[in-house]
């Protein structure tokens, strides 16, 4: 299996997050990535090569035009104001405040995202661009035929952002860019599988009106778990997209028989839509160690769940998202992607 990789992502390397009542060090750092990549070389997996530039065409595919040209200004906005230091946002236009877009930088970003668990900082921009490039370079391959399978190996990760915010240590959806971008190939329908430990609601948000993608979520409950305001069971689409969105919400604590009940389900689902292609939200935060999540699973399952989705017999992208073991990232990534390849 072919890796895509852009050393750019280290570009983005936030110094913290509002997490816990206290700003913490960034839980999603570079090391993420490099690891990952490490362990891709260490067992062999295949080529690990760079991406092509595809311009912002594509990415406007997903997201608003306003919000991309926010997202590439936003830093240096906000470092006119307030100097050479992480930006996050602290005030946001809930329901019964208006949504009117404000001059100043601090009411932007609460205009455009979620939390205060993202910082947008000086190297942000061209790291989402990488980014979203190693996703639209995977996207293509698989466009053209010529793989089975092919891991973009993304960071920061995509699934919480919207079409028109970021959060979640996310700012552009790459799962769901390389969805749209398999479709403007020539796909009918594409199904994307998001196994991270968290609801993945920027994607669920994207294609939540439509019938030609296909979402399945399985993640901690969002009773209990960020981000807390999506990703219930009765979330099943609307209008023509009825039908097309499905959220497998578990408990803290749930370990590989439920959550592998829950695959099991996604996965009739996923044969019964009969996609041409399935993008895979790949997140190892599930894994029992994983410091902010509360998942069971264990480093020999991942391969169990590679080994799933190989015998879905698709031709099959998978995409990085979460995991912030660090230590342990490597292995249950890779483990996924070299059980899909003995599948
Ligand atoms: C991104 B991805 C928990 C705070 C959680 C945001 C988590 C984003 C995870 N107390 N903050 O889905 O792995
Ligand atoms: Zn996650």
């Amino acid at each position: 299996m072919r890796t895509i990789f852009s050393p750019d992502h280290a570009l983005h390397h936030g110094r913290s997050e509002l997490i816990d009542g206290q700003l913490q060090p960034c839980f999603e750092k570079p090391e993420r990535a490099e690891l990952v990549r490490a362990r891709v070389e260490a067992v062999g997996l295949g080529p690990v090569e760079a991406p092509v530039e595809f311009g912002l065409e594509p990415i406007r595919r997903v997201h608003a035009p306003d919000y991309v040209a926010f997202l590439e200004t936003a830093w240096d906005e906000w470092v006119k104001v307030h100097g050479n230091y992480d930006a996050l946002p602290l005030v946001w236009p809930t329901p019964g405040l208006r949504r009117v877009l404000p001059d100043a930088i601090d009411g932007k970003l609460g205009y455009y995202s979620i939390d205060a668990g993202t910082p947008i900082t000086g190297g942000t921009w061209r790291a989402i661009r990488a980014g979203a490039n190693v996703a639209l370079t995977g996207a293509a391959a698989i466009a053209r035929g010529s793989e089975r399978a092919i891991f973009s190996l993304c960071r920061p990760p995509g699934h919480h952002a919207g079409s028109n915010f970021f959060g979640g240590y996310c700012y552009f959806n790459n799962a769901a860019i390389a969805a749209q971008h398999l479709l403007d190939q020539g796909a009918n329908r594409v199904a994307i599988l998001d196994v991270d430990y968290h609801h993945g609601n920027g994607t669920q948000e994207i294609f939540y009106n439509r019938a030609d993608v296909l979402v399945l979520n399985i993640h901690a409950d969002p009773k209990q778990e960020y981000p807390y305001f999506l990703g219930h069971a009765d979330e099943a689409g609307a209008g023509a997209g009825e039908g097309f969105n499905v959220n497998y919400p578990l408990p803290w604590g749930t370990a590989w028989p439920s959550w592998n009940e829950a695959l099991e389900a996604a996965c009739a689902r996923l044969v019964a839509y009969r996609p041409n292609a399935v993008v895979v939200s790949l997140g190892v935060d599930t894994f029992a160690k994983d410091p902010i999540s509360h998942f069971r699973l264990e480093t020999d399952h991942f391969p169990l769940i590679g080994r799933r989705i190989a015998r879905l017999d698709l031709p099959t992208h998978f995409v990085m998202e979460g995991g912030y073991a660090v230590e342990e990232i490597g292995v249950n990534a890779v483990g996924v992607l070299e059980g899909f390849e003995q599948g």
